[in-house]
């Protein structure tokens, strides 16, 4: 397994269900209602209660979060956040972005949560580029991180195998300057 680790932050690669945290990210749409994807793979994991309580958030705007409990995933809370979808990039995309990963730490600060992991928001079928998405992704957490030292650690876990390489790449050059 090639994993890349730097202080608070680690780049991974695998099943964020799996991922026995505070909270996972779910790259979710605006109606926080399910979806194919890592969404698809959540709510599987998580059962049906993780839907019940999705249905009373009353949706979410692209780049804010709202937050669940994790049900039978081993996660114990689910951060929904909406990325934004790629238009080609004149549509505040970048921006978005970095307020996906922002406001989803903003919510684990606010309660309390320690351990937090993301996938890799907007890059599937939202179709933003992963080179582009990496160094938002990576770069603002670690902005984020500088000024809330109560987070201990935040986990990228990527999915694909060329994923993971352009997250390697991207962290050795944020990270380790
Ligand atoms: N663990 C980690 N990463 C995963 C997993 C998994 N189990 N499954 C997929 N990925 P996407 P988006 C990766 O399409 O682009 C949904 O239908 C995947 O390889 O899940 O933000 C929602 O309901 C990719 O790198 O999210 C929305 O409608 C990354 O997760 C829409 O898709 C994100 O891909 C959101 O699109």
């Amino acid at each position: 397994m090639r994993e890349y680790m730097n202080g608070r932050i680690v780049v991974t690669q695998g099943d964020i269900t799996t991922f026995q945290v505070d909270a996972i990210v779910n790259a979710a749409n605006k109606s926080l209602l399910g979806g194919g994807g890592v969404d698809g793979a959540i709510h599987r994991a998580a059962g049906l209660e993780l839907k019940e309580e999705c249905r009373k958030l009353g949706g979410c705007e692209t780049g804010e979060a709202k937050i669940t409990k994790g049900y039978r995933l081993p996660a114990k809370h689910v951060i929904h956040t909406v990325g934004p979808v790629w238009h080609g990039g004149d549509r505040d995309e970048e921006r978005l972005l970095a307020e996906c990963y922002k406001n989803s730490l903003q919510l684990a600060v606010d309660n309390g949560l320690k351990t937090v992991a993301f996938p890799s928001i907007s890059t599937g079928a939202y179709g933003f580029p992963i080179e582009k998405a990496a160094p938002i992704a990576i770069g603002t957490v670690k902005e984020f991180l500088e000024n809330h030292p109560e987070i201990e650690k935040v986990y990228f876990v990527t999915f694909s195998d060329r994923d993971l390489e352009v997250y390697l790449r991207t962290a050795d050059r944020i990270l380790s300057g």
